[in-house]
């Protein structure tokens, strides 16, 4: 469903609150990533910007990746992944499909196949299992070019992999050894 666009622009907001800084209204996350509810509508009312608990609510359900997630009684909510700050968001270990694809932009692709793909800023490297939504990553950045990674090999020596509740597949690092090919978006 497409967003309205305050609801958007909240839910970018949301975004840099849940995964990056939490002092932005001064409050902090729990060790799994969790805001309190209260806390958090107090938090963003007072930096100008107007939420409800019904908006947040509808952020929610109708964001488009599925970025956050409520615990049961609905008052505590944390981003799915994308996190700078270290949370434990308590993923499980998890076999990856065979292949798994990077998004990115052609512009690092030098740096990468000679250091590989790092996390950079993030907890973790995120990778997907369909080509498409690779495509949309990589265009974020740039021209997009999409990496087809040889994930069961990396799993067959020993690197772990997490999925996230939104569908996004993670690791620490992607050594260049296992980037088998570069596609050129067409
Ligand atoms: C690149 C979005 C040079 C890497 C997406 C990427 C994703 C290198 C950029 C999520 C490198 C980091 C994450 C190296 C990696 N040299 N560049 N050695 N290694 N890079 O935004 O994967 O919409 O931190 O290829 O859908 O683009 O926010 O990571 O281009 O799931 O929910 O460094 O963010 O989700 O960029 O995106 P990012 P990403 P949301």
């Amino acid at each position: 469903m497409n967003q309205n666009k305050s609801d958007e622009q909240l839910g970018k907001f949301l975004s840099l609150i849940l995964r990056h800084r939490p002092e932005t209204i001064g409050i902090k996350l729990d060790e799994h990533g969790y805001a309190n509810v209260d806390e958090l509508l107090k938090g963003i009312n007072k930096s100008g910007r107007q939420i409800d608990l019904n908006t947040l609510e509808r952020i929610v359900r109708e964001n488009n990746k599925n970025r956050y997630h409520f615990n049961e009684e609905h008052t505590k909510i944390r981003a799915n992944q994308g996190h700078s700050i270290p949370v434990d968001l308590e993923f499980q270990k998890v076999m990856p499909p065979n292949i798994l694809y990077h998004g990115t932009a052609s512009r690092f692709l030098g740096s990468i196949l000679k250091e590989g793909i790092k996390k950079q800023g993030r907890q973790y490297v995120h990778l997907s299992e369909d080509y498409e939504t690779a495509v949309k990553v990589g265009e974020r950045h740039g021209v997009p070019v999409v990496l087809v990674i040889d994930a069961k090999r990396m799993a067959q020596d020993g690197v772990e992999f997490y999925l996230s509740e939104n569908g996004v597949w993670m690791c620490d690092k992607v050594e260049k050894k296992y980037i088998i090919e570069q596609k050129k978006v067409k």
